[in-house]
């Protein structure tokens, strides 16, 4: 049996029933087995949820970039690392080798150091989806400096307030960005947001675009020259097992966004072992993750999961409609990629288009797909499973977050029979329980409510950087002894999980509790509906009655509104009962969307609840313009 890859249901639960009932003896044959360590661990775990304080594999010494690129340099020094496609694909896509990846990284590292970065230094990288991105992650990684990456859609106040908080004295960032076919001025939001960082001392500039920018004396410097004369040999710089090794920002519901901080073994460990598994990685694969580096879902499946497996990774620059919404499939079949892995909200945006721009192409090298963000409705689920998996493909539907590292919930292709909109299983390691609102565990099938976890995994974040506290409370203070997810979910007979959305999502009707991910699937089924969200507002009789926006697929729906009301309600009806039928349901041209495709239902609520005079931090929507049309067209709804 092999703990490291699961290939049988009988193996996955096998090996689950290890990891939990000796979680400390499973981790460590793991990390003995397929890693590189200076020197191991003293101690395999500590920990203590009330503290809270989580210690993985204390005492040993490694680091990771020796076990994303030296260790394979023997086996596969000539095999592509990083596939880079640019987001012109008259462009001609890179394949960097391990071998010369390791020689961009050291190189990149020692311009880091001959810059005067050191180690527990923190970095920020705010960078386009190009090679120097990643390369910029594992130079960091390289000397032990932290790096804290913001995604390049955020504004500068975004930017400066991330920069601020964990005093990072180096800004890395290029001349500009290509976004299909716009272009986006990187450099000039970089001025604007260290108006307000003085501790920022250097600003490195990658050339990509090949814009007129400002540089200013003293501060600025192009990377280029600075790397051609770097050594291309950096020795590693050795690591404690729990050094922070990079801070990463998710915005909470209320107040500044929180850095989540990941420790250095812990983390290797447990992104390389679920990518292994969860896309049932095999040595000439290519994978592709179309998420951004700015978020978890590219630090822990674009650059450290992959590469410490030794697997190729495909980063792609562009987006899903440039020059056309054909374009994933074109890169699909252009690179014959065999593991895709995309978010719902891409799927959704894919599936409006028709189906001729997925015939044109050739998908018959995907194996896996992927789908991580939120709930995938049970409608995109089958355009994704029936259209690009062909039904042959199993559909991953990976439930995590940016605190978990990893994924935590997820079937394992082949291994584990999937179901429309439920992540299934926990993965290996992962101890799951829903909770009620006294507190209590809700033990059985057939149960729905608060999702936590009860032990700890590796890769869990250890801390909100300069804020203890704050981790405290929003994750350990809710249930006693566990973290909470801020997720509810449902165990399904055969102890399934579905994702239900975050608690905030649950409105309560009439007494009944109403997840908003079911009833904006069965609105979906409408064949007039591109997409939906629920929100609830204050009702006199049944407490909470339900606000539904909807987006038409065609913008100049001519039919009657009030009988495609009725008829929304009638599938909910039907989908659903009577209980979850919508008071209000108002047409919208788009939803609020944060930069990674996640609905901000605190708008609409507020929209609902007629309460806009203070929206609160809308810097990190995508569509800000979108929120005034909502709010106007409002205005003007009629009840049903
Ligand atoms: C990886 C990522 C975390 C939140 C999480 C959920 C939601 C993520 C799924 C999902 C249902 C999924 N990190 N979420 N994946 N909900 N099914 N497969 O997205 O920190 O940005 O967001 O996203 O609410 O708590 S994140």
């Amino acid at each position: 049996m092999s703990n490291y890859h699961i290939k049988h249901l009988e193996e996955y639960y096998q090996v689950y029933r290890k990891s939990v009932r000796e979680p400390e003896n499973f981790w460590e044959e793991v990390a003995e087995e397929h890693f590189m360590w200076h020197k191991k661990w003293d101690n395999v775990l500590s920990w203590d949820f009330t503290k809270p304080e989580i210690k993985w594999f204390e005492g040993a010494q490694l680091n990771v970039t020796e076990n994303c690129l030296d260790r394979h340099l023997p086996t596969r020094g000539n095999k592509t690392a990083i596939l880079f496609e640019p987001n012109d694909p008259k462009e001609a896509a890179e394949h960097i080798t391990y071998k010369q990846l390791h020689e961009r990284v050291n190189k990149f590292a020692n311009v880091l150091k001959n810059q005067g970065v050191e180690k527990g230094d923190r970095v920020c990288i705010y960078l386009p989806m190009i090679p120097e991105l990643a390369v910029a992650v594992l130079a960091c990684a390289r000397i032990g400096a932290i790096h804290s990456v913001v995604f390049a859609g955020f504004s500068s106040t975004a930017l400066s307030t991330r920069i601020n908080d964990c005093d990072c004295k180096m800004v890395i960032t290029s001349d500009g960005s290509y976004r299909g076919a716009k272009t986006i001025d990187l450099k000039g939001i970089v001025d604007e947001a260290l108006e307000s960082c003085p501790n920022v001392k250097t600003v490195l500039v990658a050339k990509r675009i090949l814009s007129n920018i400002s540089i200013k004396e003293g501060r600025d410097q192009w990377l280029q020259p600075l790397l051609d004369e770097a050594s291309t040999t950096c020795e590693a710089e050795v690591m404690n097992a729990e050094d922070p090794l990079f801070i990463l920002y998710t915005s909470g519901s209320t107040g500044k966004p929180k850095g989540m901080v990941h420790t250095t073994a812990g983390y290797m460990v447990y992104s390389a072992y679920t990518f292994k598994n969860i896309f049932q990685y095999r040595e000439n694969d290519i994978y592709w993750c179309t998420a951004d580096i700015g978020w978890i879902t590219g630090h822990s499946y674009i650059v450290y999961g992959p590469l410490a497996n030794g697997a190729t990774t495909v980063m792609f620059e562009g987006v899903p409609s440039y020059p056309d919404f054909g374009r994933f499939w074109e890169i699909v079949e252009k690179h014959k990629i065999n593991q895709f892995y995309t978010a719902p909200t891409a799927i959704r945006a894919l599936a409006k288009q028709g189906l001729e721009l997925v015939e044109k192409y050739d998908l018959s090298s995907l194996k896996v797909l992927g789908s991580v963000g939120e709930p995938i409705n049970e409608e995109a689920w089958h355009w994704y499973n029936d259209n690009i998996g062909k039904k042959q493909s199993p559909i991953v539907d990976t439930w995590w977050q940016t605190e978990t590292g990893g994924i935590m919930i997820s079937p394992i292709p082949f291994v584990t029979p999937t179901k429309p909109t439920y992540a299934t299983l926990p993965f290996i390691g992962i101890q799951p329980a829903l909770m009620d609102e006294n507190g209590n565990e809700l033990k059985g099938n057939q149960v729905s409510g608060r999702l936590c976890v009860k032990f700890p995994w590796p890769s869990i974040a250890r801390t909100i950087w300069g804020d203890h506290q704050r981790y405290k409370d929003t994750y350990f203070s809710a249930f006693e002894n566990k973290y909470f997810t801020g997720d509810g979910a449902l165990r399904d007979e055969v102890g399934y999980y579905r994702i239900t959305g975050r608690v905030d999502d649950v409105i309560i009707v009439s007494g009944h509790n109403l997840g908003t991910a079911p009833i904006e699937d069965a609105i979906n089924e409408h064949p007039a509906v591109a997409e939906s969200a629920i929100v609830g507002f204050p009702h006199d009789i049944k407490g909470n009655a339900l606000y539904g926006f909807v987006i038409l697929k065609d913008v100049g729906e001519t039919r009657d509104q009030n009988n495609l009301r009725k008829e929304i309600n009638q599938i909910i009806t039907e989908h659903i009962g009577p209980i979850a039928k919508l008071d209000k349901i108002q047409f919208t041209v788009g939803l609020p969307k944060t930069r990674s495709g996640k609905i901000m239902r605190r708008i609409l609520r507020k929209i609902a609840h007629n309460d806009i005079s203070n929206l609160g931090d809308t810097s990190t929507l995508l569509n800000p313009e979108v929120v005034q049309s909502i709010i106007d067209g409002a205005n003007s709804e009629s009840t049903n």
